[in-house]
């Protein structure tokens, strides 16, 4: 595909002068800029997210400290690399609303900080030297839950999974995150530079906590020494991320064309709202990323579990409701006032008496303010890719709220419908008869046992019964559900919602 039309001015360092001036754009030395930040996982969340604050960051410095350039790791595809090396690195954040009246309105800054890009497979080695480089202080990895290679429902690393065993025994070619981490530590501690932060902005509980726990017990395979310099010296802070960021589309392209006057082959956009609350746990100094939004906190725990139950929660419920549906975009499963009320009743009934206390957060106002940030009809957020990799985003989601519910014996009615409508959505066809794939690194392995819960029901007879056979046959997927599949009052009430799904599909079951 073609991402940039021929004849058309691309962006780039000389032409950012040409820009018009309601494009906000880098006023700092770019050129005396270094790298300090290498960052795995060059998508699109750790450009509108981390890169956008780092961003604003050097500006709120007055271009003082140039220490923080990042360099971007791809670990998988060239795609980003090649739109952006033309651009320098340069590309366009858009921030997406709409106000009152439902016009769309869109904020735009050409980001600067990305200085180099690397793609992993093609140069290893390279990847490896950046985190073992003087200059490099921080290394931040946005790599989806999938790419930890742990067990989503025991947070143990997996040490059968192929990346891991190849990286194992392979120490200058690694392929998994986790191997990447610690070959570089490897290196940097072998060419006696001192310890580095490494940084997880992933949705994940504790997200600095697994991190540590999947290097450290990679590192004592490779090398106890080395895992006991990690363990004591690198600090690992703990962050919860939040900002919504759709896939950009070819219309994305456009817009972003037209506010430039010039062409982005690869623009980023996302909502204008954006919360950073990270642990100020550094080993080896820090931008002053507090005045690019983020919030230094002594314990990150309390936000992530607010985070990641009642957004992320609530995105999972309503993508895998509104894909069997037929709603393509979050803006529009919104306007469904059937489901609308069910993810605010979901929230407050549910989720809310399981958070941590948060002194000083008014819950109330959060919850009003963030179906109005999934309502945003300017982010056109599409329901299928929130529902990928559900195996391992449903345990921190969702079963975590259902498991602190039943500890104190409360009703799980709404819970058990999202969860249902997960299971529902496995069948890989929609309520109009539309097929879809199941995105998910377990995907094989649920097909599987879909098919077994299928034979289960039909074995069972006509009836609840059969429902009951088949929401054991799925719950029993250990790696997702752990615990809570021998847990009879979770089965039923999954099974209850389930049957209340396949006989009168998603509208009924909601009503
Ligand atoms: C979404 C998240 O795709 C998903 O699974 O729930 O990416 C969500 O948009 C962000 O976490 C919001 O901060």
């Amino acid at each position: 595909m073609e991402l940039v039309a021929a004849g058309v001015q691309r962006l780039a360092p000389e032409c950012l002068a040409a820009l018009p001036l309601d494009v906000a754009r880098p006023t700092y030395d770019r050129n005396a800029l270094r790298v300090g930040i290498v960052h795995l996982g060059l998508g699109a969340f750790a450009r509108a997210h981390l890169a956008a604050v780092n961003e604003a960051a050097l500006h709120a410095g007055g271009g003082e400290d140039l220490a923080w350039g990042i360099c971007g790791v791809s670990l998988r595809q060239a795609d980003t690399r090649d739109a952006l090396a033309p651009q320098a690195g340069l590309y366009t954040l858009a921030l997406r609303s709409a106000d009152a009246t439902g016009r769309e309105q869109q904020q735009v800054t050409v980001i600067g900080c990305l200085l180099e890009m690397l793609v992993a497979p093609e140069d290893p080695q390279a990847v490896l030297a950046r985190i073992a480089h003087a200059d490099t202080r921080i290394v931040s990895v946005t790599v989806t839950e999938k790419g930890y290679c742990h067990d989503p429902a025991s947070g143990r690393l997996n040490l059968q999974h192929p990346d891991i065993v190849h990286d194992l025994a392979q120490a200058q070619a690694p392929r998994s995150t986790i191997g990447f981490l610690v070959r570089g530590l490897q290196q940097r501690r072998a060419a006696g530079q001192g310890p580095i932060t490494l940084m997880s902005l992933d949705n994940l509980p504790s997200n600095g906590h697994l991190l540590r726990g999947m290097v450290l017990a990679f590192a004592r395979q490779v090398d106890p020494a080395l895992a006991t310099w990690i363990e004591t010296l690198c600090a690992f802070p703990c962050s919860m991320v939040d900002r919504i960021v759709p896939r950009t589309t070819d219309r994305d392209r456009c817009d972003v064309a037209r506010a430039l006057g010039m062409d982005d082959a690869w623009p980023v956009l996302g909502e204008p709202y954006l919360e950073w609350v990270v642990e100020d746990q550094f080993a080896a100094g820090r931008p002053d990323w507090a005045a690019g939004g983020a919030r230094f906190v002594a314990e990150a725990a309390p936000f992530e579990t607010l985070k990641l139950r009642t957004v992320n929660g609530v995105h999972s419920a309503l993508a895998y409701l509104s894909v069997m549906a037929g709603w393509a975009t979050v803006d529009e499963a919104m306007a469904q006032p059937a489901l609308k009320a069910y993810l605010a009743a979901l929230m407050q009934d549910e989720i809310v008496p399981t958070l941590p206390p948060l002194p000083g957060l008014d819950l109330a106002r959060y919850q009003q303010r963030l179906l109005q940030r999934f309502e945003n009809p300017a982010l056109k957020h599409q329901t299928r890719q929130i529902a990928m990799d559900g195996s391992q985003k449903l345990p921190q989601r969702l079963l975590d709220t259902v498991r602190a519910r039943l500890a104190t014996d409360s009703p799980i009615g709404k819970l058990a419908l999202a969860v249902a409508a997960w299971l529902h959505f496995l069948r890989g066809v929609d309520e109009a008869g539309l097929r879809y794939d199941i995105q998910d690194p377990m995907a094989a392995e649920l097909a599987q046992r879909y098919t077994q819960a299928e034979l289960a029901a039909e074995r069972s007879g006509p009836g609840p019964a059969a429902m009951l056979a088949w929401t054991e046959t799925l719950t029993s997927v250990a790696a997702v559900f752990g615990d809570l599949g021998d847990d009879p009052r979770f089965v039923r009430a999954v099974s209850q919602a389930a049957h209340a799904l396949r006989s009168q599909g998603v509208s009924g079951a909601l009503a």
